[in-house]
Parts: structure tokens; sequence; C-alpha cells
């Protein structure tokens, strides 16, 4: 098939490129370098040297022996989006290329305003694109799983069966997102079913829980195909940010109780999920919705976790939450979509873990612990 990656330069979207590539599919990736510009404005870098898209890409058919087109440019630039659809002809597109971070989202009213104008219309300029240039192009967008929040019942894979006052219907499962970030894929999510039940679009959203990780089979042939490893309090993730803390010494950061629970899963595992969703169209008029996750974890225990398996004393220290989120709750939640088409989930190991403690030993040098720290909070703006 031929694949069209978009947010191929980041840090899940490199990586699914090239598993992509690897197996076959005619795989071309865009991206508008946002995300290295946030490195910039927050005077931070990944924690692994990366190279830029082009040597990356370079890098690949030297390895590899296949070619891997690249598109510099800006999903907010429809025309750029119309032209690159009509030019690359994909069968399958893979929407990574949107500002990912809640803290980045909370940081004020322009960064709110920023990431929900990037994120929504970037979406919708993509949904237009494809429905006039060839409305059978599949549409694998990454929602996340925290568009769903923490209710008090089970969670569905993006669909509820309700019945109400004796009569029954089938709707979108209720969200309540904790950040401006996770509501931006809510709207998202809304206008893409909008559009497979009036245009007729195949889309398949994937709420993905918590990514870990930093390496898969193709980024560790070449030290050029590295992906991108965030360590910082706005865009590095837990499970990632406890590893390295737990390698530099520096106490390991549980906000609040760390009774909040959330869902997991391994890069290799993302890879893969996208792999199979390509390889396994939605149909015309479809919005398939899966869980994308492995397992559930409280912040307490992953702190528990990598405290037992680092070779060292570990310290956790218990900072008052900057987010406004419940600390106790019920988390129960559907995932079998994925693995009804052939995901053989790589679950938390201490394999793994210790694998990365290796990657942030041999980088530790490029980390600057002030970046550790959280210093957005999601009530800054209020009068104390
Ligand atoms: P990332 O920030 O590393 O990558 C996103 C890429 O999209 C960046 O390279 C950025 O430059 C690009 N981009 C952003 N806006 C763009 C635009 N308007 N036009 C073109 N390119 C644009 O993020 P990631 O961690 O790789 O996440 C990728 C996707 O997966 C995101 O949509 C995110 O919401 C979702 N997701 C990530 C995680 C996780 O743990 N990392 C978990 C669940 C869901
Ligand atoms: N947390 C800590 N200590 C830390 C960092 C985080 O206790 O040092 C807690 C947070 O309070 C939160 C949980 O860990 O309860 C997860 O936080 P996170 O920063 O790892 O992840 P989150 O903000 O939820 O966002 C990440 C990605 C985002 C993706 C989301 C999946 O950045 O793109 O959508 O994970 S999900 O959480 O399932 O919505």
């Amino acid at each position: 098939m031929r694949v069209l990656v978009l947010g191929g330069d980041g840090y899940l979207g490199w990586p699914t490129a090239l598993h992509l590539s690897d197996r076959g599919h005619d795989t071309a990736v865009l991206d508008n370098m946002a995300r290295r510009g946030y490195d910039r404005e927050l005077g931070v870098q990944s924690l692994v040297p990366i190279e830029d898209l082009e040597t990356r890409a370079a890098a690949w058919e030297e390895v590899s022996g296949k070619r891997m087109p690249t598109y510099v440019g800006d999903l907010l630039d429809a025309e750029f989006v119309y032209r690159v659809l009509t030019e690359f002809e994909p069968d399958a597109i893979v929407h990574f290329a949107e500002q990912r971070a809640a803290p980045y989202s909370m940081i004020d009213r322009e960064h709110a305003v920023y990431t929900q104008h990037n994120n929504v219309v970037g979406t919708l300029n993509l949904m237009y694109a494809i429905a006039e240039t060839n409305p059978d192009i599949h549409l694998v967008k990454l929602g996340t799983m925290g568009e769903y929040g923490t209710p008090n019942i089970d969670i569905e894979e993006g669909w509820l069966e309700v019945e109400h006052n004796g009569r029954k219907d089938r709707m979108l499962y209720p969200k309540k997102p904790g950040s401006f970030y996770h509501l931006s894929k809510v709207h998202d999510s809304h206008n893409l079913e909008f559009g497979c039940r009036i245009w007729g679009m195949r889309v398949t959203d994937l709420n993905q829980g918590v990514v870990y990780g930093q390496q898969t089979d193709q980024t560790v042939q070449d030290a050029r195909l590295a992906t991108r490893f965030d360590y910082d309090a706005v865009f590095g993730t837990v499970l990632n940010r406890f590893c390295i803390q737990a390698v530099l010494g520096e106490p390991l950061t549980v906000y609040g109780s760390g009774g909040q629970t959330r869902g997991f899963l391994d890069i290799r595992d993302t890879v893969e999920c996208i792999r199979l969703a390509v390889e396994n169209p939605a149909d015309a008029g479809e919005f398939r919705v899966f869980n994308q996750m492995t397992e559930s974890y409280s912040v307490s225990q992953l702190a528990d976790l990598v405290a037992e398996c680092f070779p060292g004393p570990v310290q956790v220290e218990h900072l008052e939450n900057p987010r406004v989120e419940q600390a106790e709750h019920y988390y129960n939640v559907k995932h079998t979509g994925l693995v009804g088409l052939g995901l053989q989930p790589h679950l938390l190991s201490e394999t793994l873990i210790e694998s990365m403690f290796d990657i942030v030993s041999a980088n530790k040098d490029r980390v600057d612990p002030a970046a550790l720290l959280p210093t957005v909070r999601w009530q800054g703006h209020l009068k104390q």
C-alpha cells in the first residue's frame, strides 16, 4: 500500500514510518517541524540526539534500500495538503501531526488556542483534502485514551449502547477529557465521525494510552535512525521520565498521591497497531475506534516498578499535583479490537525498563535537571 505518515518527524511518527516501510509499504512522511520548534521555545532537547528529517530518510535508504519521500509543510496550509495528496496518491494516511502535550496546552491562553487551532483545523483541512481528492483513502487518526477521562463506568471502544426511557441507540462514548490538548482530540473525533456519517469517509480513530520506550527493530539499525526521547515536564511522559530520573539519581516525581491510573503501551506495540489498522481498513462510512493500550497502571505502581528494577537507590517524591485530575477512581477499559486484528502485546517487563536505563546512561550529560520539575499548573491563571 502507499501510506503517508503525517507528523513523521515526531517521537512515534518516525518509527512508525520506518516500520511500515520495512513491511513493504511505499511510505512517505510529512511534518512542519513544529515539535523541534517547541524544544527551542522551552529550552530543552531530546535526551537521545536525533538527526534532521532529510538525514534520517537518507540513512534509511542506505540501510534498507527503501526510498522515503519527505514533505515539509503545515496541515494548516490547505493548498499544501491537497498538493501532497494529489502528488503521492496514498491509499492510507496515518495522522500523528498534532501538538500533543497536555501541559503545553495549559501554559496560558495563547498555547491553548494554538493547540486547538493547530489540531482541529489541521484535521479539518485533511478531511476536506481526502474527501475532494480521493474519498476512498483510509484515515488512521491518533486519538488518545484521555478523551474518555476517568468515568465511573467501564470504558468501551468508542461507542456505547444506550437505553434511555425505553428506547435504545448506539452513541459515541461520552467524553470527559482533562486538558485543552485532550479536548482537541475529542473535537477531532466528533468531526471525523461526522465525515464518516455524512460523506462516507473511512476512518480508524486510535485512542492511544501513554507510550513508553524509545527503540524499535528499525531504529536500532543505525544511530541516525533514532527517535526522540523527551524527559522534560512538558513533553516527557511519565514512565519515560521515571526511568530517566532513576538513572540521574533524581527523585521520581509522583504527582499527588499517585493513585491516578492510565493505560500504557510499549512503542513497539504502537508501530505494530498502526500497521494492523492500515492493513485492515475501516469500511466506507465507518468510524471505527480502537483503544490502543495494553495494560493499566497507577502512577504509584509505575514508580514502585522502576524503583524495583533499578540497580541502585531510588527516591520517590510526592509533589503537589500541578494538574486537576482524580486521585482515586474506577478504571476498566475494553481493548480487544487490535488484539482481534493480531496484536501480540509486549507487556511491561524488567527487560524493557532495563534497556531504557542503558539508553539514559549513555546520554545523561544532555539533561538539564531544572527541566525535570513541573512548572505548568492547570489553575495557574486563577488568582490565588
Ligand atoms: P510528537 O510531538 O513527537 O510528534 C508530532 C509531530 O507532528 C511533530 O513532529 C510535529 O512537528 C508534527 N506536527 C504538529 N503539528 C503539525 C502541523 N500542523 N502540520 C504538520 N506537522 C505537524 O508527538 P508523538 O509523541 O509522536 O505523538 C504523535 C501522536 O500520537 C499525537 O497526535 C499524539 O496526540 C498521539 N499520542 C501520543 C502519545 C504518547 O505517549 N506520545 C500517547 C497517545 C497519543
Ligand atoms: N505524572 C506524574 N509525574 C510526572 C509526569 C506525569 O505523576 O512526572 C502523571 C500525570 O499527573 C498523569 C499521568 O502521570 O496523571 C500521565 O501523564 P503523562 O504526562 O505521562 O501523560 P499525559 O499528559 O496524559 O499525555 C501523554 C501524551 C499525550 C497522550 C496521552 C495519552 O503526552 O500525547 O495523548 O499521554 S492518555 O494519557 O491516555 O490520554
